[in-house]
């Protein structure tokens, strides 16, 4: 697949155009477009010229076809440029950069219309992402065959590396090895606000060399490496090495003949004569010459890199913030915007004219010419769109790479005695694992929390992954923690940053890997938020997952204050493309985690890559149930075992075809008191009170329930499964209202758990917030019990009556409901 590279010259036009197009597109969105709100559009002119020359040697003379790059935030526009000079962006993209329905202000996978492979906006994952898209393709060939051979790239901000969550990813041995990664540090000396100091770089650099990655400087263009190699260059590189970077990047800017007494200032001799040779113009020019601007040098520290094939590169690149730009270098450079007099000037510069700016390389000269040779070297196959999703039963699916991933609705799991979610997910996974048509596309993943979230039974039937076979030392009975290429468990080391990360690649496989994965993860439920901003980008991504947070709440009681979790399960609820669940008993959980993976296993049926807009996953087009809804799945479970009965004689009442349904859709009647009163339980009919639980409080919701029915008040009880699909179809309705004028009506989810008006009583080991809205969406009043401070150690029974989660609170709450009426 290598390219022969074309003449040098032709790369140098082709980044003037480059640098030309991603300056004008911002200066476009900010100067041509009357947005009417008086607020700044914004834009990145100095951080896009930065990674011009990296870029353009990248995508015109390095990369191939089946390799997948992921772009720091700041260099959108550069990508947009590139992608039109290729001919994968119409024209009239260019003009809507940051315009809605235009182009996105960072890399987007799901909303940019020209192919991002990563998106990146929060720094620091989308840095990390491809390390993590390696690590998946890893598992997939060894696994299911090796795809075409991908380079994995990121081009990072050097603030970037700020970010803790780089050094977990560095540090993790699921990453080890990865010889087909190369992270590009765009050293533009510069973050947001500051020069960053120099012994950082020297300390980061020294940091990847320990992790036992490949360290590559582009530091001095040829140039200044001839300066170097004449007689007293040796003084001149030693000064420029030891001058902080404050200084270095006060330089630009500077009139030419300014330059010297700058540069020279605190100096030693040899450097002051060997620069009294060099005129000023020069000068200027040859100080400020770095690597990162230098294309051939760049190409050449991208074959050493490629070279080193048993583990990951990292090439620190030189470069100037604002490059080629009358901001370059300049402090405060991050926002500037061009004025249109200088934008003038660029223009004349690169040769064009009002009539021409916008025109892609003529056809005509080399630089076209080459640019039509590389949009056909780096042409992608178009992945297969397959259909074939069934919305009940098996549903089997056929998609690229995979002959058919047939989930079951249940695995049957019978749950005679007291069992917790926590343990009944352990067995559904196990069970899952002897299914021929599912058990090959499972991949679980931790964060060294495998054996105390229950994936034990899973792993050791299935085995740890590790791209070589290891010998195992233990002879655990309990854990067999056989490690090799056929493993299906990716143990991580502590970092819940690196989960998400991990559990996105995975559920990106598809797109990035040509195969579909069913990833699984599970975590500590009150670490979710350690890893949220990973999680939050994974799912931005289009990546589809199951994750269990567990175990989660006061519930945990003797874990105390800091392992108690209380508002994940707001976030579960309100986070786009992410279905929360909670469900209390262990049948329920097999409908819900089989429904879960069988939506998960459905995404052969459509794109999940560029273009999603428009499809199940864009934006709030999340709907319904099952394989239809689209997004990754987040459970909250618990450890506390509680009695399955009352289940059981909601599936003796109701029958499973009933019960599975309401319980996919979000809530159903555990106890029913309508139901009770025709047997002579209570005296009337119609329920004054409802008592809604949610998780592990149903045993006290029911006790509730039996205490008010002593004292002649009807209770219905009401389990909710997942607080989000009830509030998602709750606000469908009110929306379809809102959006039509008419009034909205109550949609079939809560009108078969609520059939009557009665007031409410919700019961959850959660925020109390996380249901507080089901008054409104019925229109009766509701008092919300749930978690609102910290908790502490104790009995479960302590902390439950410590946040009146106890059946004497839920009681008295019931009785402050009737009362509100
Ligand atoms: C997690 C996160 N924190 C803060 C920001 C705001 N921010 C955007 S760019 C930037 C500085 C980036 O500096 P660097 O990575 O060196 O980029 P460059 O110099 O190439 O613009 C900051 C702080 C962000 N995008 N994401
Ligand atoms: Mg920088």
């Amino acid at each position: 697949m290598e390219t022969i590279g074309p003449d040098p010259k032709i790369l140098e036009d082709i980044q003037q155009r480059v640098l030309w197009l991603a300056t004008r597109i911002v200066d476009a969105a900010n100067h041509e477009r009357d947005t009417g709100d008086g607020v700044k559009v914004g834009g990145h002119q100095a951080s896009s010229a930065s990674l011009v020359s990296v870029m353009t040697a990248l995508y015109f003379a390095h990369l191939d076809a089946p390799d997948r790059v992921s772009v720091k935030p700041h260099a959108s526009p550069v990508f947009h440029a590139i992608q039109y000079l290729l001919g994968n962006l119409d024209r009239s993209y260019l003009t809507t950069l940051r315009a809605f329905g235009g182009l996105q202000s960072y890399p987007s996978r799901t909303k940019d219309p020209d192919g991002v492979d990563f998106s990146t906006g929060s720094v620091g994952l989308g840095a990390a992402a491809p390390l993590f898209a390696a690590a998946a393709r890893r598992y997939v060939d060894a696994h299911f065959g090796a795809r075409p051979h991908s380079r994995f790239i990121a081009l990072i901000g050097d603030a970037e590396l700020d970010e803790g969550n780089i050094w977990e990813a560095v540090a993790d041995p699921a990453t080890d090895g990865l010889g087909n990664v190369l992270w590009i540090v765009d050293v533009n000396r510069q973050s947001l606000d500051r020069v960053v100091p120099g012994v950082r770089i020297a300390q980061w650099e020294q940091q990847f060399a320990g992790a036992g990655w490949h360290v590559v400087e582009a530091k001095y263009g040829r140039k200044l490496q001839a300066a170097f190699a004449r007689p007293g260059g040796d003084s001149l590189r030693a000064w420029i090495d030891a001058m902080p970077n404050e200084h270095y990047q006060s330089l630009f800017g500077l009139e030419p003949a300014a330059v010297r007494d700058r540069f020279c200032d605190g100096a030693p001799a040899e450097v002051i004569e060997f620069c009294a040779g060099v005129p000023d113009d020069e000068l200027a020019i040859l100080v400020t010459d770095l690597a990162g601007h230098d294309i051939g040098a760049l190409l050449d520290a991208f074959a050493d890199c490629d070279a080193e094939k048993d583990r990951p590169s990292v090439l620190f690149a030189y470069t100037i913030k604002g490059w080629g730009l009358p901001i370059a270098g300049n402090p405060r450079n991050h926002s500037a915007l061009l004025t249109t007099q200088q934008v003038d000037q660029l223009r004349q510069q690169t040769g064009l004219t009002e009539a021409t700016e916008w025109d892609r390389l003529d056809p005509m000269t080399p630089a076209g010419q080459w640019a039509a040779a590389r949009r056909e070297h780096l042409a992608r196959p178009a992945v297969p769109a397959t259909t074939g999703a069934a919305t009940t039963g098996a549903a089997t699916v056929a998609g690229p790479g995979t002959a058919s991933i047939a989930v079951p609705d249940s695995t049957g799991l019978r749950a005679a005695r007291p069992i917790s979610t926590q343990e009944a997910f352990g067995r559904i996974l196990v069970d899952l694992s002897r299914n021929e048509s599912v058990a090959p596309y499972l991949v679980t993943t931790a964060p060294d929390v495998a054996t105390s979230t229950n994936l034990a039974g899973f792993i050791n039937r299935t085995g740890v992954f590790s791209p070589e076979p290891r010998r195992a030392w233990s002879e655990d009975p309990v854990l067999k923690w056989a490690e090799g290429p056929d493993g299906q468990h990716i143990e991580l080391g502590i970092s819940e940053m690196n989960l998400f990360l991990l559990l996105g690649q995975l559920g990106l496989a598809r797109d990035l890997s040509d195969q579909l994965l069913l990833p699984v993860g599970t975590v500590y439920d009150p670490f979710v938020l350690r890893g949220l901003d990973a999680f939050i980008y994974s799912v931005y991504s289009g990546a589809r997952f199951v994750v269990a947070g567990t175990p989660s709440g006061i519930t945990l009681a003797p874990e105390g204050g800091a392992h108690q979790s209380t508002i994940t399960a707001s976030v579960g609820l309100e986070l786009p493309n992410v279905t929360f669940i909670e469900p209390a008993y262990a049948v329920a959980l097999d409908w819900l985690l089989c429904g879960a993976l069988q939506s998960v296993a459905a995404s052969a049926g459509g794109p999940a890559g560029p273009g999603l807009a428009g499809t199940a996953l864009a934006g709030t087009a999340l709907a319904g149930t099952g394989p239809a809804e689209g997004g990754s799945y987040y459970f909250r479970l618990t450890t506390r075992g509680i009695d399955q009965q009352p289940f059981q004689a909601a599936r003796d009442r109701l029958g499973d075809a009933i019960l599975r349904r309401q319980v996919l859709a979000g809530a159903y009647r555990l106890v029913d008191a309508a139901a009770a009163a025709q047997e002579g339980a209570a005296e009337n009919g119609a329920p004054p009170v409802y008592l809604v639980g949610t998780g592990a409080v149903l045993p006290e919701v029911l006790a509730a329930a039996a205490e008010l029915a002593d004292e002649g008040i009807a209770a219905t009880v009401v389990d909710v499964t997942s607080p989000d699909r009830l509030y998602r179809a709750w606000q469908r309705t009110l929306r379809q209202g809102v959006r039509t004028a008419t009034a909205p009506s109550i949609p079939g989810a809560l009108r078969s758990a609520f059939p009557d008006r009665a007031p409410v009583v919700t019961v959850h080991d959660a925020a109390s917030h996380t249901m507080s809205w089901l008054g409104s969406a019925l229109g009766v009043p509701a008092v919300s019990l749930g978690v609102d401070s910290f908790g502490q150690s104790g009995s479960v029974a302590d902390l439950y009556r410590a946040h009146d989660l106890d059946s004497g609170s839920i009681v008295n709450a019931a009785l402050a409901a009737l009362s509100l009426r």
